[in-house]
């Protein structure tokens, strides 16, 4: 099996009637699935898309998502996944960055979109209620000047004309399949480049280890435009020909209620605070009877709280796992064996990892915390259109440098202890300080900025940021996370802001941000006060 679309054609001819797919009382048969994608596929090919060419999907949950996803695959295309809260700034570097030519939104990206500049964006297909739109089409090389409002699984007239003059073929394993951004370890955020090879070797490997089966049925509350919710939740039902249930969003809620509604939810996977959601959600309406046999949590530290809570509310044991944009699924608890708290376990067959030395790059021994590397077939390709970035990433011998600090047990666990790079991870999103910090330093009442991340009980780390006001002008904590919310995307906005007199500096004239992070975090001395607002 070469891809994740090919796996798809085979289950529609194997077993064309089996749901794949179930969101908001539609369900979609793999037959339909494939079908809908091909004949996107066809569309984009008769368009004028060549492979190796860039579709960005910019779009929250639903089946259109993953049509226009395995669609892109067949026609030769390389998808870029977009954060649907993306704003202008993210959005403008990863457009032009990538070089996008289509890209797959809804009215509500079209807004934000239409007033971009990337000169390589010749189309829109925009996802919709309208279905009595134009044509599938725009001007190359020009401004969108035209848009096609495409309802592919409800009505697929627009592509029916477009009728199979094209032989697709499936995309073969060593061609490019997606661009993930993501910072990396440092500067603007780049494009992880994975090859389909890629994907289905950490599809194996996660299948594997966590048994996932065709009679399984995953509830997917998780954004299909991150990896957690598309490569392992998605691609491991489609890999595997099981089933979907996918929610437009998270809801603590409406999860527990589903559970209690059918016994047939077999698999949920979610970010920590999800799971400190459904305990505290649970411990009012009850835990429901039917739980499903996996529970798995990743993106973010789990916390032994957290994981101890649940086992004893619930009666399972999370299984948590630790991935990256770069690789996928690295390292996981055992599926049969012991689940331990505040680890994320061993390698996933079939791949390997290690811990070396932050200075010396030698390896280091058990109880050493040290930078974790990673290697094995599920490790991407390298950034695009950066070699410098791609060549500083790797050790010799294909060690993949995580930026992630760690260490391992005498029996082989790891544990994750923090990060080499500046990353804030809130509620599962990363957070790169430099990002926000830009946009905040772009307002004329500021002089200086520093964001930090500081311990939060609800999304693990919340984004806070330390403001020295520009001479002669004021300004208040309101008007800058309206600032930064006009921008970027919304869950990147400081939650508080403080303001001081000057920022704590090193010799070398670098911001001490753990001087920042233990005074904020040190109750204030009596007398003391510091200037904050949560500006809400
Ligand atoms: C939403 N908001 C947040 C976050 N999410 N603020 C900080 N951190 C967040 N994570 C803000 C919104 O901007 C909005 O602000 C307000 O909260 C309400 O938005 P809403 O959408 O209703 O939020 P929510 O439903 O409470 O969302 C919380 C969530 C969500 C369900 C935990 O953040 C989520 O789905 N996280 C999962 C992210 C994920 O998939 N990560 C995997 C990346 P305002 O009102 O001002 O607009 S892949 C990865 O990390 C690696 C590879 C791996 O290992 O998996
Ligand atoms: P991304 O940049 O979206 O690829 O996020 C990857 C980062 O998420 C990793 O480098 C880790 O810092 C973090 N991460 C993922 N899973 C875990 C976990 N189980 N425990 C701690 N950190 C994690």
């Amino acid at each position: 099996m070469d891809s994740i679309v090919e796996a798809v054609r085979e289950h529609a001819w194997l077993q064309p009637e089996r749901i794949a797919i179930l969101f908001e009382g539609r369900s979609i048969t793999y037959k339909q699935l494939y079908a809908d994608s091909e004949r996107f596929a066809y569309a984009l090919t008769h368009w004028g898309l060549h492979a190796g060419e860039r579709v960005a999907l910019f779009l929250d949950n639903c089946p259109e998502f993953i049509v226009a996803y395995l669609g892109t695959h067949l026609a030769g295309g390389v998808v870029v996944l977009v954060n649907a809260q993306y704003r202008q700034v993210e959005l403008s570097h990863i457009m032009n960055d990538a070089g996008v030519r289509l890209c797959v939104t809804d009215l509500a990206g079209r807004a934000e979109l239409i007033s971009l500049a990337v000169p390589t964006l010749a189309a829109l297909v925009l996802v919709g209620e309208n279905t009595d739109a134009a044509l599938f089409l725009a001007a190359k090389n020009e401004a969108i000047v035209d848009v096609a409002y495409v309802d592919f699984i409800e009505d697929g007239s627009v592509f029916d004309e477009d009728s199979p003059d094209t032989q697709l073929e499936l995309p073969r394993a060593d061609m490019p399949a997606v661009l993930g951004y993501t910072s990396g370890t440092t500067g603007r955020s780049k494009g992880a480049l994975l090859f389909h090879r890629n994907l289905v070797a950490n599809i194996q490997a996660i299948s594997e280890a966590w048994q996932w089966r065709a009679d399984d049925h995953l509830l997917l509350t998780l954004p299909l435009f991150h990896t957690h919710g598309l490569m392992v939740g998605t691609h491991g039902t489609l890999f595997n020909g099981a089933q979907l249930t996918l929610y437009r969003k998270f809801n603590a809620a409406s999860v527990l209620a589903r559970l209690r509604a059918a016994s047939d939810i077999s698999l949920f996977f979610g970010v920590p605070t999800m799971y400190s959601r459904l305990l505290v959600e649970a411990e009012q309406q009850g835990v429901p009877e039917h739980l499903p046999r996996l529970f798995v949590s990743g993106s973010a530290p789990l916390s032994p709280q957290t994981f101890h809570d649940f086992e004893r509310l619930f009666g399972q044991t999370i299984l948590e796992r630790y991935g990256m944009t770069e690789t996928g699924m690295n390292l996981s608890n055992p599926y049969t064996g012991e689940r331990r708290p505040g680890t994320v376990g061993m390698p996933f067959p079939g791949q390997e990892a290690r811990v070396v030395d932050v200075q010396t790059r030698q390896i280091a021994a058990p109880g050493e915390i040290g930078e974790m590397e990673v290697r094995g077939p599920h490790v991407f390709e390298g950034y695009w259109q950066r070699p410098e970035a791609t060549a500083e990433a790797f050790a010799p011998e294909g060690w993949f440098k995580t930026g992630d600090l760690g260490w391992y047990s005498e029996d082989g666990y790891y544990t994750i202890t923090g990060r080499a790079r500046e990353l804030i991870i809130s509620g599962g999103y990363n957070v790169y300080p430099r990002e926000v910090e830009d946009v905040l330093t772009s307002h004329p009442a500021v002089a200086e900025a520093a964001v930090i991340g500081l311990p939060d009980a609800d999304l693990g780390e919340q984004v806070v940021a330390i403001i020295v006001v520009a001479a002669g002008q004021t300004v208040t904590p309101a008007a800058l996370i309206a600032f930064c919310r006009e921008q970027l995307a919304s869950y990147k906005k400081p939650r508080q802001i403080f303001f001081v007199d000057a920022l704590p500096r090193n010799a070398m004239g670098k911001v001490q941000k753990h001087v920042l992070s233990a005074q904020l975090q040190e109750p204030p001395v009596r007398g003391e006060s510091r200037d904050s607002g949560k500006g809400e």
